[in-house]
């Protein structure tokens, strides 16, 4: 069993008997049905497997097989050597490829360098892990959309069924599985740890980018990767007609490209990981809630449409771009970029058979590594980017929708409480809900539901940005915490506000999330009763929820139960920080 409350707060009174019911209903501090987290995960007793679909792109109401663009691949790639044959015996595009040979000078001489090499290996070696923790990533929320409120059926991609409708279906049973050499760590709804990976690698990746950039503006290099003339369109053309003819243009790659291999570059280095860095920071609920009319425009679910097309740009341009090392001279190619020599001889592609051999054994270890270090993984993430991440908690997001904007579904997420006492106060309309507030406050209290209501009222449609990928607009009514704050005073040493839940999260035990204070004090941190206009249906968490602004979906608690003001939360569950934290290696603050 993970269940081990009593660990460190052990219960006065023993009462084994009890019903869960009776044990809620009784005083004991809801701090003791925290549960800790185990430090690795246990597949056989994770969230049971589920197999996702094949990928599929819709045309308008049409779902199409992505194993289609096989033949359709092989189809075109044939119609374009006939054809490029063909043209190559027209007289008129003779003429074309002797004006237009396809190289473009760049005058670089001095070959490829070993900054250049390293940097060039260590970036192969990043992307590849990027590569599939953001796949593992995707696979939490197999589908990605063009409109901001993910409704179902309006997904243009996804590797997942139908969402049933003759049932509530959350956004964890949407979640799939992967085969553990695809994602890391492949376990279904491991996304915490595939963060970790997604963000530490990312950063890395970045660093490594822009030494790569100082480089080669400090030595020249840049001139191979940028086109400085208009004359790289026709050079490209022609490069692209000799290619697809079969009947190569030369290579000078130790000195310079030719003008499809320099927009090719030039997209992969410069504009492809602008383009990721962009992308992936839009779908961030503080960032995205803060820019304010471009967060609107550029929202989540267009970042990640456009992030999964970075994917595809990196997808196909590594296929094409190891299928054109191998076939247009291998040993020598690989002399250049892994050995540093413009020779024939076969010592770079034993550096290359070494560097692969490197990548393939630690491609294998990542997942299972992944899962018996999980705790370790998180913690060193944490350490890692959590302060680059935190840095989105430094201001008030204050973005707003319109009505107009707010849309007929929202996903649903969570276990729903399953007390009798619970099932009581919902049978009373939640009359008779008081909700505690205690902990380092000069003046504890609990507040009646009819005191909760009397209190001002704030409305505000905002997005939700669950982690797993999804968002949604609602409008939510409810008390903002600032009055809470003003009337509890949190006393000086008070840093944290945990907000416990009346239903347990999917791994038993309590359901609970901690907030830094300053989030609070934001002016969109509100306890919401009314969701869309009306009172918040249980599914949503009645009688109350969290709405903090700045954070991802899994940090505002449902069904509230009390809120206690703390110091430090290391001893609170496993001390991450909340359940997700404790049981699903989530970060703490999750802003991005
Ligand atoms: N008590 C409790 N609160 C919870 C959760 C949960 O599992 N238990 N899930 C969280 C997650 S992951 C999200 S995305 C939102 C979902 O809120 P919704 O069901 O209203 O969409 O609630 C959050 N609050
Ligand atoms: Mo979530």
């Amino acid at each position: 069993m993970r269940v081990d409350p009593n660990q460190l707060y052990p219960s006065p009174v023993d009462q084994p008997d009890d019903t869960e019911a009776q044990t809620r209903m009784r005083s004991r501090p809801v701090r003791e049905e925290l549960t800790i987290g185990e430090d690795f995960v246990d597949s056989t007793r994770w969230l049971p497997p589920r197999t996702g679909i094949i990928p599929r792109v819709r045309f308008f109401s049409t779902w199409v097989n992505i194993l289609w663009a096989i033949p359709i691949a092989a189809v075109l790639l044939l119609i374009a050597i006939a054809a490029a044959q063909e043209l190559r015996t027209l007289p008129s595009v003779q003429a074309f490829i002797q004006a237009y040979p396809g190289d473009v000078d760049a005058g670089v001489d001095s070959g490829f360098p070993l900054w250049l090499r390293l940097l060039h290996f260590f970036n192969l070696f990043l992307i590849f892990f990027i590569i599939r923790s953001g796949i593992q990533i995707l696979a939490d929320h197999p589908r990605i959309y063009w409109n901001r409120s993910c409704v179902p059926g309006t997904e243009w991609f996804r590797f997942q069924r139908r969402v049933p409708r003759d049932r509530v279906w959350t956004s964890k049973d949407d979640s799939v599985s992967l085969p553990g050499w695809l994602g890391i760590p492949g376990v279904r709804h491991t996304i915490g740890l595939a963060r970790k990976w997604h963000f530490v690698f990312d950063l890395l990746w970045l660093v490594n980018g822009l030494i790569f950039y100082v480089l080669l503006f400090s030595t020249g290099q840049w001139k191979r990767l940028v086109p400085l003339s208009w004359d790289v369109f026709p050079q490209a053309l022609s490069a692209a007609i000799q290619y697809a003819s079969l009947n190569f243009p030369p290579n000078h790659g130790w000195t310079h490209f030719n003008g499809l291999q320099q927009l090719a570059y030039f997209v992969t280095v410069f504009l492809a990981p602008a383009l990721a860095l962009v992308s992936g920071l839009l779908q961030s609920p503080a960032i995205s809630n803060k820019l304010g009319l471009a967060g609107r425009l550029f929202h989540r679910q267009v970042g990640r449409t456009l992030h999964f097309f970075v994917l595809c740009w990196f997808l196909f341009f590594i296929a094409t771009h190891v299928t054109m090392v191998f076939i247009t001279g291998l040993f020598g190619n690989l002399n250049h970029m892994f050995w540093g020599v413009n020779s024939t001889g076969p010592a770079g592609f034993l550096v290359f058979c070494a560097t692969m051999l490197l990548l393939v054994i630690a491609w294998m270890l990542a997942s299972p590594f992944t899962l018996k270090h999980a705790r370790s993984i998180q913690r060193s993430g944490e350490e890692i980017g959590g302060w680059l991440k935190g840095l989105g908690e430094l201001w008030n997001p204050t973005n707003q929708f319109s009505e107009k904007d707010i849309a007929s579904f929202f996903w649903p997420n969570g276990v729903m409480p399953k007390s009798d006492a619970f099932d009581a106060l919902a049978g009373g309309g939640f009359s008779e809900y008081v909700l505690p507030v205690r902990g380092l406050v000069e003046s504890p209290r609990a507040f009646t539901y009819a005191e909760i209501k009397a209190l001002p009222k704030q409305e505000q449609i905002t997005e939700h940005f669950c982690i797993q990928g999804w968002s949604g607009i609602a409008k939510w009514g409810g008390i903002p915490m600032r009055h809470i704050l003003e009337i509890v005073k949190p006393l000086p040493q008070a840093r944290f506000a945990v907000f416990y839940s009346f239903s347990d999260g999917s791994e038993g035990g309590r359901y609970y999330d901690v907030h830094r204070l300053e989030n609070m004090r934001h002016s969109l941190t509100i306890l919401a009763y009314e969701m869309n206009g009306r009172p918040l249906s249980v599914l949503h968490g009645a009688p109350l929820r969290l709405r903090v602004e700045n954070e991802l979906g899994f940090k505002m608690v449902k069904w509230i139960e009390s809120i206690e003001f703390v110091e430090d939360f290391r001893r609170l569950g496993s001390g991450c920080g909340g359940y997700n934290e404790d049981h699903e290696f989530y970060g703490y603050r999750e802003p991005i």
